[in-house]
């Protein structure tokens, strides 16, 4: 069977692109350590109240952490706890570690404007530190469709100078 010389060009194309979208995904778990899945995070979604998404919120972090806050934020048909009822409260130039889980449906954590945004899975929790360098307020939205009022699920992050935060933005 003769095989026109641009096809052909055009067949070996789409076997590169395949072969170096593969490579990337690769890549991305081997030499960047990317993971969908860390073993280490899980919690079982049914007793998620005996940990601190029972409370959630932001807390002082452990000694010996990397950060000097920590923010547990439980997502929610349709809600981020903190969030939206009421923002999550962070000093700005600060690292903060954020810890997201769900116990219902996959839910997203999309902080708008910004590349913070991490899939809130049931049975997992995802985790970023970060840290706001302006005093602003932020946007968060649900990115993943999880129900009827999905569209309504948002909420905000303020982030306040660093002199103003005390301890009555911590979890009591
Ligand atoms: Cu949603």
């Amino acid at each position: 069977m003769h095989i026109h010389k641009l096809e052909k060009f055009w067949i070996y194309l789409s076997f590169v692109a395949i072969a170096f979208f593969i490579g990337t995904v690769v890549y991305g778990f081997t030499v960047m350590e990317l993971k969908v899945i860390d073993k280490e995070n899980t919690l079982d979604p049914d007793r998620i109240n005996e940990t601190r998404f029972g409370n959630p919120g932001v807390y002082e972090a452990a000694e010996g952490s990397d950060a000097e806050y920590e923010v547990y934020v439980k997502t929610i048909q349709f809600a981020f706890q903190p969030g939206t009822s009421q923002p999550i409260t962070v000093p700005a130039n600060t690292r903060i570690t954020f810890y997201i889980t769900s116990p219902d449906v996959l839910h997203g954590f999309d902080v708008v404007g910004t590349n913070l945004n991490t899939m809130a899975i049931p049975g997992q929790v995802a985790k970023f530190t970060t840290i706001f360098p302006e005093v602003r307020s932020y946007g968060i939205v649900c990115n993943e469709y999880c129900g009827l009022a999905h569209h309504f699920m948002e909420g905000s992050i303020n982030v306040v100078p660093k002199s103003e935060f005390d301890q009555s933005y911590l979890v009591q």
